[in-house]
């Protein structure tokens, strides 16, 4: 057997031979299936796979996909050769195999790929200190250096503008310190400038918790197995058929099978609605507030306690406040409460069925039957996505549909629930059974408190100002304080970019790119040259997660029933390090004390999260060590992966069966003691089990929100949910709205998470690429208008950017609606100023409401066949293989 790794490594291999046994960057190399394994490296290795050579490896699949499941690689001599999924036990209901996607299955190309960055390097322009030539920056060539020139020059630089300009000059958007191994090193050389991004969960943010429902909206539906007992299901613009990858779909078609009838709220029949044949309540993006301020009035004027009893009085008087006047809270400064608001007391405007279709788009029938449908003896889960909540002034839908739920009473009991059925905890809410332990890792406060918000970052790059309202993900504390918020002077003289890819990944990349081409100095850790890397100055290339043993945020303690642990697949690639490597020799350069801020290996850290892992006893009451350790278990440790701090302990399973097997599920029935009904023992019992709002309730009226918010400049909202017009929503399309005149931005615009890729993440492997096409979602109504046919070239245009893609002609789509796939990676043409990939941000509008949301899916824009060269498909495209 040729080593290829060893060839690899020690560069005994033309560059030519590498490419065509790890690029796969042509249309010939196909996906040839091998039950759930994935196609080879070369002949070679394909020979000792079917010898029965190598060792399969759980292997982590650590991107922002979702979900979590279990992969694992064949290894022959550090080559990946083969790929497949969870075939540890046999499937069941009660402990299901744990199956990945097709991104997960293709990972052996993400680390193999021919576009991994292999070596540090810098711009051929770029001078040190004053930049260069900045203007340069995205299309200059790149020019290898050392580990020690590069960390020299990043330090150099770092040093230079926090003596000049301080550290609130230096930019490092983070999801919070735990998703950033750089976090300890800037914090302990004085801090740098975070920034704000709702993101995921758009308006849920802040306003989640503070009406009664959980922080950001997360884990408060009820769990798979509640799912069996409902009546009917509401998925509420969610799509776990695309978006929760793995269990989900399975959870929902059980449920369908035990007998719940499935309704879609959106603006598309998605996959998930297709998937569990849902009744289809057409919503237009951003809209939601008036369908459901709609569905409240039909709910209350239809309601009649002896003959038709649609509102659940015994929750609204004994869980909520401010629903009427009957009911408001003590801290409530205005008299004015949400029924009579929905009945039109206030404005003379009753928030009808025939005012809400206008808007939103929804046959008036659908809303009287939608209203029926949530009827209190009916029992009702409404999982939702917060991609409602990722619009511009959707700052009381969250609120809104915490209302309806509770109208019908539907929380906290078998049947009904109302929670979140994105993410993770997709069709599975609920604490998780199995719990990682703690690393052991301290975390460095950052001091500088400059938070920018996603969508302004640009704007205060480029112009020097800000308007700080927002808060990290960790500390919502400053929210309270009155002097935190205002307009302040921000002076971002360098951009850091790690484990995130900020310029693809934020509102307008047009004018990402020019404070990219302003700032002194941009630096990048990347395994491939993402939009990021590319517009830096200086790229460090990383190791992936399949080479090392330790730890990553996304993997730890999600899916409640089961938990994955993965190991080191292979030996480090080229010259590509860690990020606590990088993060330590940096640390030394900048003089800070590395000791202190990285006290543990990263192997230490991942063993303290094993060893530290609890799972639910037998009565569900408590938890107990999972993990048995005897002196030969650290043996072997030491022996596989080098040597780690730890006592022998008694648990369920002994250390190396785990990690050989790589996964640990609870097994489920009907009955079980792991249960969760969220909200139970509150809606039991609200007096002894207080929510952590100022009244302990669900606050359908919450003046904490309104101040709060309100605060914040962007907005005058009502403590109850009302009706705002969305900043670039529906009515913005027109010119004229009483007379229905379209304006020069007439489509609504969203951003679905896409099935090829993980955000930007996957996006650039050829097997997916040819495997998943990327196309721009239409309706056949639009698409007939304009003379548009399926695969045609098609050019959406609005003031911040142009982008082409082909069209998929389809009956899913209301009409005026377009579905541009989030996460691609941009191919800007600066003459024309069109990119070819479809970039969401190049379209989405920089600008916010209200809490500062990431309202991606209020976008507007127009929609034209593109009477240039047609694209071709981007399977064919070359790699961004970066030539040192
Ligand atoms: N228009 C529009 N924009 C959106 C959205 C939308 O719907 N529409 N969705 C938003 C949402 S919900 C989210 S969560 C964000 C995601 O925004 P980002 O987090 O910026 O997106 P990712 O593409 O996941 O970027 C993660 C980066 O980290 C890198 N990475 C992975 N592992 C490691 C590692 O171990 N170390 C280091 N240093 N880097 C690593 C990946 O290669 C990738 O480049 O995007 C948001 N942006
Ligand atoms: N394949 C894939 N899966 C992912 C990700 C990925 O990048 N790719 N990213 C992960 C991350 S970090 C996140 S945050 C989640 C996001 O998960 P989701 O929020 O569930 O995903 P989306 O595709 O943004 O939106 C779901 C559905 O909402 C509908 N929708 C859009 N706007 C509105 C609206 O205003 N009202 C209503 N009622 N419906 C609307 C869309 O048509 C879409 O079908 O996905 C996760 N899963
Ligand atoms: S759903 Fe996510 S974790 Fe699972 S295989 Fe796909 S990419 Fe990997
Ligand atoms: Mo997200």
């Amino acid at each position: 057997m040729v080593n290829l790794f060893k060839k690899i490594t020690e560069k005994q291999i033309s560059r030519r031979t590498f490419l065509a046994a790890t690029a796969a960057g042509t249309a010939s190399l196909a996906l040839a299936g091998c039950g759930t394994a994935l196609a080879p490296v070369g002949a070679e290795y394909d020979a000792a796979a079917i010898n029965g050579e190598g060792e399969w490896i759980p292997a982590a699949c650590w991107f922002n996909c979702g979900y979590k499941c279990y992969n694992a690689a064949l290894v022959v001599d550090n080559v990946v050769v083969r790929q497949k999924t969870d075939d540890t036990e046999p499937d069941s209901f009660s402990k299901p195999q744990l199956r990945g996607c097709l991104r997960g299955r293709a990972q052996q190309q993400q680390a193999f790929g021919a576009d991994r960055l292999k070596y540090p390097m810098k711009r051929k322009h770029w001078e040190p200190l004053t930049g260069g030539d900045k203007s340069l920056r995205g299309k200059d060539e790149w020019v290898r250096i050392s580990w020690d020139e590069a960390l020299d020059y990043v330090a150099a630089e770092l040093k230079h503008v926090k003596e000049k300009y301080g550290n609130s000059s230096i930019l490092m958007p983070t999801w919070g310190s735990n998703m950033c191994d750089f976090y300890n090193t800037i914090s302990a050389f004085g801090g740098y400038a975070d920034v704000d991004d709702t993101s995921s969960v758009g308006t849920y943010k802040y306003g989640g918790g503070m009406v009664g429902i959980h922080n950001g909206g997360y884990g408060d539906a009820n769990d798979r197995l509640d799912l069996l007992n409902c009546d009917t299901i509401v998925l509420y613009g969610c799509n776990p058929a695309w978006a929760s990858a793995g269990l989900p779909s399975h959870n929902l078609i059980h449920a369908k099978e035990a007998g719940a009838k499935f309704i879609y709220v959106g603006p598309s029949y998605n996959e998930s609605a297709n998937l569990t044949d849902a009744k289809w309540i057409r919503v237009r993006p951003g809209t939601d507030t008036a369908f459901l301020l709609s569905v409240a009035y039909v709910m209350i004027t239809e309601d009649d306690p002896l003959t038709n009893p649609l509102l659940d009085w015994d929750f609204l008087n004994r869980c909520t406040v401010g629903f009427d006047a009957n009911h408001m809270p003590a801290d409530a400064k205005l008299d004015e409460n949400f029924k009579d608001y929905v009945l039109g007391k206030y404005d003379n405007h009753p928030k009808t069925p025939e005012w809400a279709s206008e808007i939103s788009g929804t046959p008036v029938e659908d809303i009287i039957w939608f209203a029926k449908e949530m009827h209190k003896d009916k029992k009702v889960s409404i999982l939702h996505a917060s991609a409602p909540a990722r619009c511009n002034n959707a700052d009381d839908f969250p609120q809104l549909l915490m209302t309806i739920a509770a109208m019908g009473g539907h929380y906290g009991k078998p049947g009904h629930s109302c929670g979140s059925g994105q993410y993770y905890c997709s069709t599975n809410g609920g604490p998780n059974l199995i719990r990682m332990g703690a690393s052991g890792a301290p975390v460095i406060p950052n001091s500088c408190k400059e938070v920018i918000t996603a969508p302004e970052l640009w704007d205060a790059v480029l112009n020097g100002k800000y308007n700080r309202t927002g808060t990290t993900w960790e500390d919502f504390s400053s929210l309270w304080d009155p002097t935190y918020m205002g307009e302040r002077d921000i002076d971002i003289r360098v951009i850091i970019h790690s484990w995130r890819n900020t310029l693809q990944t934020t509102q307008g990349v047009g004018k990402g790119i020019e404070a990219h081409r302003k700032v002194d100095f941009v630096f990048s850790c990347a395994y491939s040259l993402n939009i990021s890397a590319q517009y830096s100055d200086i790229v460090l290339p990383i190791v992936t997660q399949w080479e090392k043993q330790s730890t990553y945020t996304y993997l730890t303690s999600y899916n409640r029933d089961m938990q994955f642990f993965p190991s080191r697949v292979m030996e480090p690639l080229f010259e590509a390090k860690s990020d606590q490597w990088i993060a330590v020799e940096l640390g030394k350069r900048l003089g800070i004390d590395v000791n202190q801020a990285y006290p543990l290996s990263e192997e230490q850290q991942y063993f303290n999260c094993i060893a530290g892992t609890t799972v639910i006893n037998k009565e569900g009451t408590d938890y107990e060590t999972l993990v048995t350790i005897t002196a030969e278990d650290l043996a072997w440790w030491e022996q596989k992966y080098g040597k780690v701090d730890g006592k022998p302990q008694q648990g369920h399973i002994g250390l190396r069966e785990l990690m050989e097997k790589g996964i640990y599920k609870v097994e489920r029935h009907e009955g079980d003691n792991y249960g969760a009904i969220t909200y139970e023992a509150f809606v039991k019992d609200p007096e002894k089990n207080p929510l952590t709002t100022n009244s302990g309730k669900f606050e359908i009226y919450c003046q904490t929100k309104a101040d709060i918010i309100n605060r914040m400049g962007r907005s005058t909202l009502k403590p109850y949910p009302s009706y705002v017009q969305p900043l670039n929503g529906y009515e913005q399309s027109f010119k004229d709205w009483d007379k229905k005149i379209k304006g020069d931005y007439p489509y609504q615009v969203t951003n679905p998470h896409y099935l090829r890729r993980a955000h930007t993440g996957f996006d650039y492997l050829p097997w997916l690429r040819e495997a998943m096409p990327n196309p721009v979602f239409i309706s056949a109504v639009d698409a007939e208008e304009k003379g548009i046919k399926d695969g045609d070239t098609v050019l959406l245009t609005n003031p911040h950017g142009k982008v082409l893609r082909q069209a998929s002609v389809s009956q899913r789509l209301m009409p005026g609606y377009i579905e541009l796939p989030h996460g691609t990676w941009l191919e800007l043409d600066e003459k024309t100023g069109i990119d070819k990939s479809g970039s969401d941000n190049y379209l989405c509008h920089p600008q916010t409401s209200g809490q500062g949301v990431s309202g991606y899916n209020t976008t507007l824009a127009n929609l034209e066949k593109y009477e240039g060269e047609p694209l071709t498909p981007d399977h064919l495209w070359p790699m961004r293989v970066v030539i040192l």
